[in-house]
């Protein structure tokens, strides 16, 4: 598959980040995944030392395939929006990265809590900064899968985290996307064949 030329960045919070990784990773029209820390104002922010952060996921799309309000409607629809997060470092929060993503947000927010009749415990706001996680946390649900995680690390190499087919099976291993895709996905792929036996019997 061939990466579209251009494409469009949404940063969300949702918890965990492994968690949005694996769920939007597996989304048609998602080029790349990557997780990180925002939402605050402390320098350097690490996963020990996150400061006033928030555990994030930047996405990289394709705006033919997907749309911004495509992407919400996947975030309300697979998060729980309507607790707050016992912590600051698993708000939830759409963090937009110009106006017209900031007042698409506000507005789709707004027809949610309609929709629900109660209010959504989701932040909208304007991203300042994204600091990338340690590499340890990408493509987690992936990396921590047995024989999988370290062969195509092996396979990937540097290119493992950026990776439009790394960021699929990162959500298949989850067990997000549907049998058709993955089966589609691993026939095309030239897997070793362990690798492929194991990441079948994941499905
Ligand atoms: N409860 C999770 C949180 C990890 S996530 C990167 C765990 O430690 O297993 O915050």
């Amino acid at each position: 598959t061939v990466p579209p030329s251009e494409t469009e960045t949404a940063t969300f919070g949702a918890g965990c980040f492994w968690g949005p990784d694996a769920r939007f990773g597996a989304l048609e029209g998602v080029v790349r995944t990557r997780v990180g820390y925002a939402g605050g104002a402390t320098p350097e922010p690490s996963y020990y030392a996150l400061g006033d952060h928030t555990e994030v996921v930047q996405l990289e799309y394709d705006p033919d395939e997907l749309s911004y309000e495509d992407l919400l409607e996947t975030y309300w629809s697979t998060h729980d929006w309507a607790s707050t997060a016992p912590k600051r470092q698993y708000r939830s929060v759409v963090l937009a990265g110009d106006d017209d993503q900031y007042e698409t947000a506000l507005g789709q927010r707004t027809a949610l809590e309609d929709r629900a009749g109660r209010s959504a415990a989701i932040d909208v706001e304007r991203l300042e900064s994204f600091t990338r996680a340690e590499e340890y946390h990408q493509k987690y649900e992936l990396r921590s899968t047995p024989i999988v995680g370290d062969e195509l690390e092996a396979l990937y190499g540097d290119a493992f985290v950026d990776s439009t087919v790394v960021a699929r099976l990162n959500g298949f291993a989850a067990g997000h996307g549907d049998p058709a895709q993955r089966d589609e996905l691993l026939a095309a792929l030239d897997l070793p064949p362990t690798v492929r036996m194991e990441l079948r019997r994941r499905f």
